[in-house]
């Protein structure tokens, strides 16, 4: 049956949405949820996952029953091998969005280590000294060159398949590794684990569901405690780790006399020298001779949430807001890298004077003007996008022009190192205000918007409905804007808060929504999770901790989702990925994993009710440490 068309209010919480959707329907502008509606009702044995098209012998489809008895595909599949298959693939493909960004940035420290590329540096060199100790490099008497240099071999080699396990495994709890060893879900390389993926699920290879899903969880912990760290841990040591500051959040970031470029996609590498290029004086200057007052740089999506931690760029918005930032007719250019930016950013770019900006070979759009940023020649080319951007400043219309609302201010910049350094260089504070039980747990919502659900509402729905539980709540990717908007990103933002969380983040004068990054980010939750399991003398999976991503839509969500999962911490999903066709792999999704690693998937829709599953699990972890509920 047809989705019955939706009022533009049911279609997000925010009234900056609200009037560019008005706005773009005024000016005949096709949107996201225009496309949703004209792909409703959606294919049903694909939402389902019993399609097969991993041969030429089908593709097939299968339904449950035909005359009473199980179809399978040609084949022989049948639901449950299909579906595990589908569910692996999903996976490897977000493991490996996330991971060839890690490894991006080993090839940027390479290329400073080697002298290949003046643009970038080592800014955090304390941070490196300590990672590379802990992945054992030796780091006596060496300059921080040689040091970078055998970090990056050490890193290279998480992805290759000569391993046993990767490197960032020392931070897992033993309890966790051994269950991994016994499970036969140890991640061992990055690319090993995602080739082996694609080799399992080929036809004719893995047909017993429960075993691809293990090896699901393999990659997906391959993302996690490698892939995703690499990258979180590179770009702090790249570009700086993050401490507490102030921004804003919203479209009315946006500036009616300056040049707005905004930057978009996931990895720092390009944006940071956007960033960088627009503050040289001689392109100001070209920006005033063109009639605007300066030139300002806002963010969209997983970049801006780096561009925002490290250096307090303002975040326009997360992903359903990306078509219609452009929709304000105030943007000259968007600059993109990769992932999560969708092919339409074109198309309503060339409605307006926006120049839409590709900058990596991974990810070219037809219709953009590209542009190859590499190590060698990133600044360059930076220099020359922002000049592009500034001459588009003459040709905006002003009387298409609309800027809505007006920023919201947000805290952010919480990396491990920031809230160990507020609580005193120990978790062992936070550990005994969760003990005393004015922290009852720590939940991490992460994840997208879909526009499937009204945009935001499920992930300030259950972020409020967590805290006044008194519990803390985590935030990273796009998530980040919603809880921004929300105003729940200020230390003002604990009056929402339950009587033991506004105590403790009114003491230490911080939110009750502490930002932890981008999605590749969830990697600093993993750790904390370590971190206090190892403090604590127990397992990831005894802790009272949670994860949630209400309103995820891509495949890297679904990794993290697994990788939480597999290290055990129950994660809650507003809507199930396309699993259900198959009773095995659902039931080992919702329930078998929990005998298997400690932890499970919980899918709800209504953010009260998926607050009460998250605090059940909360509860029981207290009682099991002995501290009361
Ligand atoms: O990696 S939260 S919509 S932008 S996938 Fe994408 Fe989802 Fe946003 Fe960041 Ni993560």
């Amino acid at each position: 049956m047809a989705r019955e068309k939706r009022t533009v209010e049911e279609l997000s919480i925010w009234e900056d949405a609200r009037a560019m959707i008005r706005k773009a329907q005024a000016e005949g502008i096709e949107t996201v949820w225009d496309r949703l509606e004209q792909q409703t009702p959606h294919c049903r044995f694909c939402e389902l996952g019993t399609t097969c098209s991993n041969c030429t012998m089908g593709p097939c489809r299968i339904s449950s029953k035909k005359g009473g008895k199980m179809q399978r595909g040609v084949c022989g599949a049948d639901a449950d091998v299909v579906v595990a298959r589908n569910f692996g693939r999903f996976i490897a493909g977000g493991a490996a969005g996330h991971s060839d960004h890690g490894r991006d940035l080993i090839e940027v420290l390479e290329c400073v280590v080697e002298g290949d590329s003046s643009d970038y540096g080592i800014r955090d060199e304390a941070k490196l000294v300590r990672i590379a100790g802990e992945l054992g490099v030796d780091t006596d008497d060496r300059s921080v060159r040689e040091i970078a240099g055998d970090l990056v071999e050490v890193l290279y080699g998480d992805f290759g398949s000569r391993r046993r396990e990767v490197a960032f495994l020392s931070r897992v709890p033993e309890k966790r590794r051994e269950i991994w060893q016994a499970l036969g879900m140890t991640p061992r390389g990055v690319d090993r684990e995602i080739a082996e993926m694609m080799h399992r699920t080929h036809i004719g290879c893995d047909n017993d569901a429960p075993n691809t899903l293990i090896h699901a969880a393999r990659t997906a912990l391959a993302d996690g405690w490698a892939g995703s760290m690499i990258g979180t841990e590179l770009s702090d040591i790249i570009f700086g780790t993050p401490s507490p500051s102030y921004s804003t959040a919203n479209l009315g970031v946006l500036k009616k006399d300056q040049v707005n470029i905004l930057v978009h996609g996931h990895n720092p590498v390009v944006s940071e020298m956007i960033l960088a290029a627009a503050r040289m004086p001689e392109l100001l200057d070209r920006a005033r001779e063109r009639g605007a007052s300066g030139i300002n740089i806002g963010g969209l999506c997983c970049t801006s949430n780096e561009l925002l931690m490290r250096q307090g760029i303002p975040m326009a918005g997360n992903h359903l807001m990306t078509e219609l930032s452009i929709v304000t007719g105030a943007v000259e250019a968007v600059v993109v890298d990769y992932q999560c930016i969708m092919p339409s950013m074109v198309q309503i770019s060339g409605c307006y004077h926006t120049r839409f900006i590709t900058t990596s070979g991974k990810a070219r759009f037809t219709g953009a003007t590209h542009f190859d940023i590499h190590p060698e020649n990133a600044f360059e080319k930076a220099r020359e996008i922002v000049t592009l951007a500034v001459d588009a400043f003459a040709e905006r219309d002003a009387s298409r022009v609309e800027i809505p609302d007006t920023p919201v201010p947000i805290m952010t910049g919480f990396s491990n190192e920031a809230i160990l350094e507020a609580l005193g260089g120990t978790p062992e504070p936070l550990i005994e205000a969760m003990r005393q039980g004015k922290i009852r747990g720590v939940v991490g919502i992460v994840g997208c918007n879909n526009p499937k659900f009204k945009q935001d509402s499920m992930n300030v729905g259950l972020a409020k409905a967590l805290l006044k539980k008194d519990i803390l709540v985590l935030v990273t990717g796009c998530v980040t804007t919603a809880a921004g908007k929300a105003g729940l990103l200020v230390p003002e933002g604990i009056e929402m808060a339950g009587p033991g969380v506004r105590e403790v983040c009114g003491a230490l004068g911080i939110p009750p929504v502490l930002h932890m990054g981008s999605c590749v980010d969830n990697s600093r939750i993993l750790q904390l999770c370590g971190l206090l399991a190892d403090a604590l003398d127990v397992d990831i999976s005894d802790l009272p901790v949670a994860a949630s991503a209400p309103e995820w839509y891509s495949e890297k969500a679904a990794a993290i989702g697994l990788y939480a999962v597999a290290s055990g911490i129950e994660t809650h999903l507003g809507h199930p990925p396309n699993i259900l066709g198959s009773e095995t792999v659902t039931h080992l999704a919702t329930e078998g994993l929990e005998d298997l690693v400690g932890a499970r998937f919980v899918i709800e829709k209504n953010p009260e009710e998926a607050a009460e599953l998250l605090d059940k699990r909360i509860t029981a972890k207290r009682t099991g440490l002995g501290w009361k509920p």
